[in-house]
């Protein structure tokens, strides 16, 4: 068999640090506690974590506003947990990747206070400072992902800096050849250190239109929809020179390349199907994951999913591996937007489709969004256009039906989910039909069957609520049936699936081999295949 790099067939978890174990009882996870359940996620049959940022933070934006680089944060632990982590973590076969934040630092990192110190400051142009408009305004119409302008004024020297998100994440210049070396060497004292890789936030955002003209104004404007959404981000995001930055890092990763252990670069972008796969890079190559959030953004559809596939594995270019993911700490859950009966049929979907997917800690137990009472809020989303905030997917992972949920034994830093003394991981790894031991099989089938990890993709014409689907390498063709809907319907099964019988269903009592046609139950998946 051809040589994969080890990411084409893995399954990666994302951690939200602060969410995933406490080990010293201040209520919110660190590094000792991941250590301490790294042997869940190898029995869960996860290959790879990504953890959320760890680095010294104010955590005005919970770790995305970094402020040291190349530290842990003392809340999460020290650089020695960290190295443990990773030889843990090594040790059982799990890769570890972080969370490389490139756009913009926190402004206490020391670089940012150098830089306002003056116009003349040696960091002054390690960020974006511009002159005022000539009513003293702000230098064009940009608008904050978080809402407001992306400019903040700086009385003492005169001018705005740009910032993307928080006024507390001002963007760093990757025009600067030096805060370029620098930001490059970030990526080289992790690999040295053994890391996997990284998934790089806001990748579409680094560079912004050399000029600064305004931006378009959204001509789809909803109100309701985020003040972002006022105009359109032509000059702010996206750039052509982007795809240099990213191939500049994707060569710094291959430099710590050996067979067997390559470094994966992941892209957060959200951008149109035709737009994200340039991410995937050309003459140079660019990253290998250019995040793929179809499923995200898709309405539950069948017709409307069967086309974004579609349109998706055509899009992607020549030697472009897809990857899929369901659920992130920015989006709301999986369980909430689609309900618990169909989650399971999400949770098939991911574990099916070609590509490396991206599972989001906690939608194993089909978590919940959590209601967060009144003054309990933290995320500066919700406290800036509330309703909007990200608290509600940031709760801590229940583990049992202890006070903490043996999550922390102080006071969790977010509200646990109501229901986590029935909804954790000690009752559902007991249970047979609960959502975590079908994602667990779900992972165990996909590891020991080619044709799901890295067969090929072809659409089987569906019908009604059904999204339809074969796999195949080599001999082994798979069918994956999928009713996204909650009454029960027939398919009609393809020729070569005639015979075929139930490897697995998510209401996991199906049996008998199928003839012309399918019956599947409410929220029922399936995949089929001939079994030995
Ligand atoms: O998110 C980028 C991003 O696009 C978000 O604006 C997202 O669309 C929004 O939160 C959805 O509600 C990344 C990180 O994932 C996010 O947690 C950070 O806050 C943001 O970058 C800034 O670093």
């Amino acid at each position: 068999a051809e040589a994969r790099p080890w990411w084409e067939a893995a399954t990666i978890y994302q951690i939200y640090p602060r969410s995933f174990q406490d080990s010293d009882g201040d209520g919110i996870g660190d590094l000792r506690g991941i250590t301490d359940r790294l042997d869940y996620l190898v029995d869960l049959g996860v290959d790879a974590v990504w953890i959320s940022p760890i680095f010294p933070s104010p955590m005005a934006d919970f770790g995305y506003d970094v402020a040291d680089y190349c530290e842990i944060d003392p809340r999460f632990g020290t650089l020695a947990d960290f190295d443990a982590l990773l030889a843990a973590a090594h040790a059982r076969g799990l890769r570890v990747l972080l969370d490389f934040v490139p756009n913009h630092s926190s402004d206490r990192h020391p670089w940012f206070v150098e830089s306002r110190q003056s116009r003349t400051s040696s960091k002054r142009d390690w960020y974006i400072w511009r002159d005022p408009a000539p009513d003293g305004g702000p230098p064009n119409n940009w608008i904050s992902d978080f809402g407001g302008p992306a400019w903040e004024w700086d009385a003492a020297t005169g001018q705005y800096y740009s910032h993307a998100f928080l006024k507390e994440q001002p963007d760093l210049n990757w025009r600067n050849p030096q805060l370029r070396a620098a930001m490059l060497d970030v990526l080289r004292f992790w690999f040295a250190r053994g890391v996997d890789g990284f998934r790089i936030d806001v990748l579409w955002h680094m560079i912004k239109h050399a000029d600064f003209p305004d931006n378009p104004v959204n001509p789809d404007y909803l109100p309701g929809s985020g003040e972002k959404n006022r105009v359109l981000q032509l000059h702010s995001t996206d750039q052509p020179e982007v795809h240099d930055i990213a191939a500049d890092m994707r060569a710094v990763a291959d430099g710590f390349a050996a067979n067997g252990q390559e470094r994966v670069l992941i892209g957060e972008i959200y951008l149109p199907v035709e737009r994200l796969v340039a991410y995937y890079g050309d003459a140079r190559p660019g990253v290998h994951l250019p995040f793929n959030f179809q499923l995200i953004e898709a309405h539950w559809d069948a017709a409307e999913l069967a086309q974004r596939i579609a349109e998706y594995e055509a899009a992607l270019p020549p030697g472009g591996w897809p990857n899929w993911v369901l659920g992130n700490h920015d989006r709301a859950r999986i369980a909430t937007r689609v309900g618990e009966a169909q989650a399971r049929v999400a949770a098939m979907l991911l574990l099916t489709l070609r590509g490396t997917p991206t599972l989001y800690y906690g939608d194993e137990l089909a978590l919940a969004d959590v209601t967060i009472p009144p003054g309990r809020a933290v995320d500066p989303q919700e406290l800036r256009e509330p309703g909007r905030g990200r608290d509600p997917v940031r709760t801590p992972m229940p583990w049992d039906d202890s006070a903490g949920a043996g999550f922390t034994t102080g006071d969790p830093w977010l509200p646990l989910n109501p229901d986590y003394s029935t909804r954790n991981v000690a009752a559902q790894r007991d249970d047979p039909a609960s959502m975590w031991t079908l994602t667990r099989a779900l992972l165990m089938l996909r590891k020991n069957t080619a044709a799901l990890s890295v067969g090929s993709w072809h659409s089987v014409g569906g019908e009604g609520p059904v999204l339809a689907y074969e796999r195949r390498e080599g001999d082994t063709r798979l069918l994956v049936a999928l009713n996204l809907g909650a009454i029960p319907v027939e398919m009609h099964v393809p020729q070569w699936a005639a015979g075929y019988r139930p490897l697995l269903s998510t209401l996991a009592d199906a049996k008998g081999p199928v003839d012309g046609l399918l019956r599947l139950r409410g929220n029922e998946g399936m995949i089929l295949g001939t079994t030995a």
